[in-house]
Parts: C-alpha cells; sequence; structure tokens
C-alpha cells in the first residue's frame, strides 16, 4: 500500500519537524516515511534505502500481530528494528490510520520521553554501530600488601572525535531500553581482552568486575547473557564480578534478589558499588546476595572527619560480621590510605594506585 500523495502531504506537513521520531509504514511493514527526528536518531538519509526495516510489530499487552489488530486506533508495541547490522526493540505506540478505501496505514512513535533521550538513543546507536564501546580498567588493591586483588572495568563510549562521553549522559537514559543489552553484550565482547589478559599474566584470584545496574542485572535477558557468557568462556568461580550501582530506588527487591542468586550460584560474586551514598542502602546487604562492599568515594574525601571515622569503622565491623569483602574507593593520597588500613579497610581503589587505563596501556603496567 503506498500512501496517497494528499494524505502523506498534511502527515508530512505536521510531523516532519516534530521533536519525537515518526515512521509511517504499511501492512507489510515496508517503511513509506520517516520524520526529520527519526531520521537523525537512525543516522539516515531515506527511507528508502533499506537501511532501516521493521522486522515485526507486538503488542505488548495482548501478545498479538499487527493484522489482528483491527479495532484499536492506537496501541503501545514493542517494534523489532533493523537498522543495518544492529537488530533492537524499539518502544513505540502505534496508531493505525484508517484510510477512506477501508485500508489503513500505520504512524509509529517511538517512545522517549524528552530531547536528551532522543540523543542518547541516537549516541548509543552510534557508538554500537561504529565500535565506539570501550572499556577501562582500574586495579583494586590490597591495601597493606598491595596486591592485586580486583580489576574494574568502566565502560567508556566514545564520541565521533573520539572524545569520552560521561556515563551519566546516556546510560541512565537508555537502561529500560533493548538497545541497552547490546551495550551489555559490547562490553562482554570487549571484556574478553581483560579474560585473555588474566590467564596470560597467570592472575587467579583476581576478579574482574562490570558495572551494572540492579535494574539490568535482575532482567532475565540479562540474567542469561551473563549466564552463558561464564559458560563461552569456561570461566572458574569469581573470575568475572558484578558492581551493582544505582540511579535509582530498586522497586522489588525481592525479585532482584532471586536473579543476583542465580548469578552467585554460577559463581559470579555481587559488590554493592557506593555503597552509603546516593541509593546504595543498608536494607541490600539485608535483602541481596551480597558479597563484597564497595565504600563511595565521598568517605575517602572527607575521611579527616570524626564523624566519617565512626561511620567507615561501622561498615568494617558489619562487614567483618556478615563476612563481606570490603573495598574503599577514590582513595587518592596517601593519607587517606593508611587512614583506612588503621580503621581495618581490606581493600581500596582509587588514583593514588591506580588510574583506569585502557587494556594497551593496562597490560604494560602488569
Ligand atoms: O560508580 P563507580 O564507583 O563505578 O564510579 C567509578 C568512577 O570513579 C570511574 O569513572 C573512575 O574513573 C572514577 N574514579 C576512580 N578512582 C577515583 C579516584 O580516586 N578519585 C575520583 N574522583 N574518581 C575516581
Ligand atoms: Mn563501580
Amino acid at each position: 500500500m503506498t500512501l496517497s500523495i494528499d494524505k502523506q502531504f498534511y502527515l508530512t506537513e505536521s510531523l516532519q519537524q516534530h521533536p519525537s521520531a515518526f515512521i509511517v509504514f504499511d501492512k507489510d511493514l515496508k517503511i513509506q516515511w520517516m520524520n526529520n527526528s527519526s531520521r537523525y536518531i537512525f543516522e539516515t538519509e531515506t527511507e528508502n534505502d533499506n537501511e532501516v526495516q521493521i522486522k515485526g510489530v507486538f503488542n505488548v499487552t495482548k501478545s498479538k500481530k499487527l493484522d489482528d489488530i483491527k479495532v484499536a486506533s492506537s496501541f503501545e508495541s514493542n517494534v523489532d528494528m533493523r537498522l543495518r547490522k544492529i537488530t533492537f526493540f524499539l518502544r513505540s505506540r502505534v496508531h493505525e490510520v484508517p484510510l477512506e478505501d477501508g485500508s489503513s496505514f500505520y504512524l509509529l512513535e517511538v517512545l522517549t520521553n524528552n530531547k536528551d533521550s532522543l540523543e542518547a538513543l541516537r549516541g548509543t546507536i552510534a557508538c554500537l554501530e561504529h565500535d565506539r564501546i570501550d572499556l577501562a580498567y582500574q586495579k583494586q588493591i590490597d591495601l597493606k600488601s598491595g596486591k592485586l586483588v580486583g580489576l574494574e572495568a568502566l565502560l567508556r563510549m566514545k564520541d565521533e572525535d573520539g572524545k569520552i562521553i560521561p556515563n551519566d549522559k546516556f546510560i541512565p537514559l537508555i537502561e529500560g531500553e533493548s538497545l541497552f543489552s547490546l551495550v551489555v553484550t559490547a562490553s562482554l565482547e570487549k571484556l574478553k581482552e581483560a579474560f585473555k589478559l588474566k590467564e596470560e599474566f597467570d592472575m587467579r584470584g583476581v576478579t574482574i568486575y562490570l558495572n551494572v545496574s540492579a535494574h539490568t542485572a535482575m532482567q532475565e535477558n540479562f540474567t542469561k547473557i551473563f549466564i552463558n557468557y561464564v559458560k563461552e568462556l569456561n570461566l572458574q568461580p569469581g573470575e568475572l564480578g558484578l558492581e551493582i550501582t544505582e540511579t535509582a530506588e530498586l522497586e522489588d527487591v525481592k525479585k532482584a534478589g532471586e536473579a543476583f542468586k542465580k548469578l552467585k550460584d554460577i559463581g559470579i560474586p555481587l559488590a554493592i558499588d557506593d555503597f552509603g551514598a546516593g541509593y546504595s542502602s543498608l536494607s541490600y546487604l539485608r535483602d541481596l546476595p551480597v558479597d563484597s562492599v564497595k565504600l563511595d568515594k565521598v568517605f575517602a574525601n572527607t575521611i579527616s572527619e570524626k564523624t566519617t571515622i565512626e561511620l567507615i569503622k561501622f561498615v568494617v565491623s558489619v562487614c567483618e560480621t556478615l563476612s563481606l569483602e570490603m573495598l574503599g574507593e577514590g582513595i587518592e593520597t596517601q593519607d587517606q590510605k593508611e587512614k583506612f588500613i588503621a580503621i581495618g579497610c581490606p581493600n581500596g581503589q582509587g588514583y593514588l594506585m591506580h588510574r583506569p587505563e585502557f587494556i594497551d596501556d593496562l597490560k604494560k603496567s602488569l
């Protein structure tokens, strides 16, 4: 079906410049038209070159195929998209627009909350397509002996000029999107380099940690990704770990606990990141199968204050009682390091010991 010129005219006039991304497609899922926002996020000039394809439209609530929906004029749906080499789901609202001849066409509206989300979507797609997803590594040290105990892999997405995009710019905005699973998959692919290095340098007992939000790690498809990864690389228990960071309160802690239990069972330890700040709270120690606590860098920053010292002592004592590993983050000075040792915090991480490095530089510093 092709849209009649006049119909298309009214539609395109009003939606061409709309800040949301809109796509018109027919019942054979062939894309007929895209507005400027769509072209922008997909980085494409025209709808006719097959760079962007709709593979399927699913009604989330009713699990019905597009053709079955005769009554609804608008429904929320995951749209299965193929963009050049990558495929992902787009959270969308699909409007069915009837035509005079009894047929209809479909208007897809990409469900993003605001302009920043659109930018995050576009930026992430570009990073995925152009292999601009990298990992930097930072050493985690036994403070007394100086021995290497862990490596934290830090996501580093780069823009077209090679400049690093701050993680808080895109990640919170795409975490709920299926696109994010591609970022995790790309990170895990990169992480294989670190496991190779680990073998090469015989770093037994060193855990390599990847950062994920609890919201991410508790979703079933992510649990599967991690489980398959451990199998594929034949990793031994404790070789891969996850650091859980939170940018929002965890709604279903019980469900998260169950998901983490599955990961723990296959030998993936769980570290609570940024502990004692933001949403990373004491109750996580009760409700999640935690192995290790990473004390937020605000404690290192203020370690000269009496209250901070008492708080660190308290966490040290909790960790000892519950047999948890503990690490102080953001150690930048010798004085901070010594205070951590005096209080009894066993492990540390920070610019004083090691600044995050990409794999080639890390290799040189091992
Ligand atoms: O949330 P998380 O703890 O994963 O954040 C780690 C971030 O902190 C990384 O981006 C890393 O570069 C940064 N970082 C690591 N060590 C230090 C440090 O000693 N001081 C400061 N200010 N930042 C650090
Ligand atoms: Mn971290």
